[in-house]
């Protein structure tokens, strides 16, 4: 009888790039939200160790005491290792519960994690929510799970993975995630560094997926390639409800890709014609090519509250913008700068360094590019592999990978050399671009004095102590 689910979102390290924050687990209360609604006899709790300052032995007393006959997780590369930590306890506790992770990290190494965790009964591949439900069914039936498309698992010994599920056609048919679980810490999910200590920050879904194919990411392989949207008016639905039902006045889309043309005036609109103005601030992340062609929907948006934008510009090489597979012009990157920067939006730009060919004299000029472009902030990474990406594939077949660790796969540790840096050396340029950024002095005079009081935020983080002896720490 399956009658009780509980998710556990484990208690995992802080990107301390961005300092301190308390994300919501929004993707398990996505998930949780569709459950909810197809099997409402089902008990359903979201133990968050992050905001409730639970440890693993907290766990295992919880999970004593509310009994699920399911215990589920999701973590990305980087939190792998705690999902499977949570699996562990929950059969230590009882043979009988059943164990299910899902999400971009065990969808793209299924097979490994199967083999390397055997506490972990099920993956669910790729999109969750009707596998699940499925799942749930068939566990509940006694049915076989050999035809439950979208799922591995091992029998007799050996995986077993199932053909994959199709997508759900219309985004607008899911339930909104289900905040009210998490209701009892909603006052405690904030950003400090994007929107300040005391304004209270949820996560939202506009799309799913994304159309373009870099090598380095998981994204577009989790969702098949595609892109799919909930409508503007859908979109506005909810962060509406957000503001109204729980306060929430920093909302953050997962957008990876927010595409201007295909939604963007109808969201104007229908924000528009609901008041929203500064007092909600929201985000997402855009392509700088997006941007260049939508100047005046990027203007348009920051009137209803748009004011932060997270754009990928990655390099300053063409050639290297090539080998990503980012299809990318590098004068796209400064020309969405200044269109960001004209319409009081806070610009933020990510950079990739360590792809193969790197040197000391390429990082250099990536710097220098960094410093030219003059985005509001400047977050550096180092190519990471993450299983599932071309790159991975790659650094599979030609053994470049020196670290296996996936804790430390969380784009500020070197996993991997360059043809002519060791990984020590990376570290040594990640941290001299932090250190040569933020510790420009014209730079941080700018940001103490500046009138937009996120400038001010930002600078105080990334110039302070804090950042760079973490960086340090880590060569
Ligand atoms: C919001 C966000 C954050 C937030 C916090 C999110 C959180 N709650 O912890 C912040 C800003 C803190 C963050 C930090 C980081 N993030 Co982040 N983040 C995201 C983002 C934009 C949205 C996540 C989300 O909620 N998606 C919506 C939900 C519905 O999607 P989903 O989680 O994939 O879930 C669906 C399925 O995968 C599946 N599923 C997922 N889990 C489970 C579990 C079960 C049991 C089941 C059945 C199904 C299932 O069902 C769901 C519904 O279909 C994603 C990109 C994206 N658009 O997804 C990146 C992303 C997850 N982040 C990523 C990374 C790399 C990081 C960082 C390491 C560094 C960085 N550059 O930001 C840090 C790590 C921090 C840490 N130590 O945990 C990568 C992960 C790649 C990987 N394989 O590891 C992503 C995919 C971005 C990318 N394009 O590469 N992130
Ligand atoms: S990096 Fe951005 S543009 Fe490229 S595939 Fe991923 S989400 Fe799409």
């Amino acid at each position: 009888m399956i009658s009780k689910i509980l998710f556990v979102e484990p208690p995992k390290d802080y990107w301390f790039l961005m300092g301190e924050y308390l994300p919501p687990p929004a993707g398990l209360l996505i998930l949780a939200a569709y459950i909810e609604e197809q099997l409402p006899d089902v008990e359903i709790e979201i133990l968050d160790c992050q905001a409730e300052k639970k440890d693993f032995k907290d766990i295992e007393k919880y999970i004593e005491y509310f009994s699920p006959s399911i215990v589920a997780a999701s973590g990305f590369t980087c939190n792998a290792y705690l999902c499977a930590r949570v699996a562990e306890i929950a059969k230590k506790v009882s043979n009988d519960i059943f164990t299910v992770v899902g999400g971009q990290h065990f969808s793209a190494a299924a097979e490994e994690s199967l083999n390397d965790f055997p506490e972990i009964d099920y993956i669910i591949r790729g999109e969750g929510e009707v596998t699940f439900v499925d799942l749930i069914r068939a566990l509940e039936a006694g049915k076989n799970i050999g035809e439950i498309k979208g799922i591995s698992f091992k029998h007799n010994k050996e995986i077993i993975h199932n053909p994959p599920r199709p997508l759900i056609q219309n985004l607008d048919t899911l339930p909104y995630p289900a905040y009210h679980l998490v209701e009892k810490n909603i006052e405690k999910y904030h950003f400090t560094m994007m929107a300040g200590k005391n304004t209270r920050y949820m996560i939202l879904e506009g799309s799913r997926g994304c159309s373009h194919k870099c090598s380095f990411c998981t994204q577009w392989k989790h969702w098949n390639g595609a892109w799919r949207t909930k409508s503007a008016r859908r979109i506005a639905d909810e962060m509406e409800y957000f503001n109204e039902r729980f306060d929430g006045e920093f909302l953050w889309l997962t957008d990876d890709n927010f595409k201007y043309d295909n939604k963007a005036k109808e969201l104007w609109q229908e924000l528009r014609h609901r008041q929203f103005t500064d007092d909600i601030s929201w985000f997402f992340q855009a392509r700088t090519d997006e941007i260049t062609q939508n100047p005046d929907m990027v203007a348009k948006l920051r009137d209803v509250g748009n004011n932060w934008i997270l754009m990928g510009v990655e390099n300053n090489s063409p050639a290297v913008l090539k080998d990503l597979k980012k299809n990318l012009q590098v004068n796209d990157a400064y020309k969405a700068v200044k269109i960001l920067k004209d319409n009081d939006i806070f610009s933020h730009t990510m950079f990739i360094m360590g792809s193969r060919g790197d040197t000391a004299i390429s990082i250099e000029q990536l710097r220098q590019f960094s410093f030219d472009l003059g985005s509001d902030l400047a977050l550096y990474t180092i190519l990471t592999p993450f299983p599932g990406t071309e790159i991975y594939e790659s650094a599979q077949r030609f053994g470049w990978i020196e670290d296996t660790n996936y804790a430390h796969y969380d784009m500020a540790h070197a996993v991997m050399p360059t043809e002519t840096l060791t990984r020590r050396q990376i570290q040594e340029e990640l941290f001299h671009c932090y250190k040569d950024f933020y510790g420009s002095i014209p730079r941080n005079i700018a940001g103490i004095f500046s009138k937009n009081k996120i400038k001010r935020r930002v600078n105080r983080h990334m110039a302070g102590k804090g950042v760079l002896k973490s960086l340090k720490g880590l060569i």
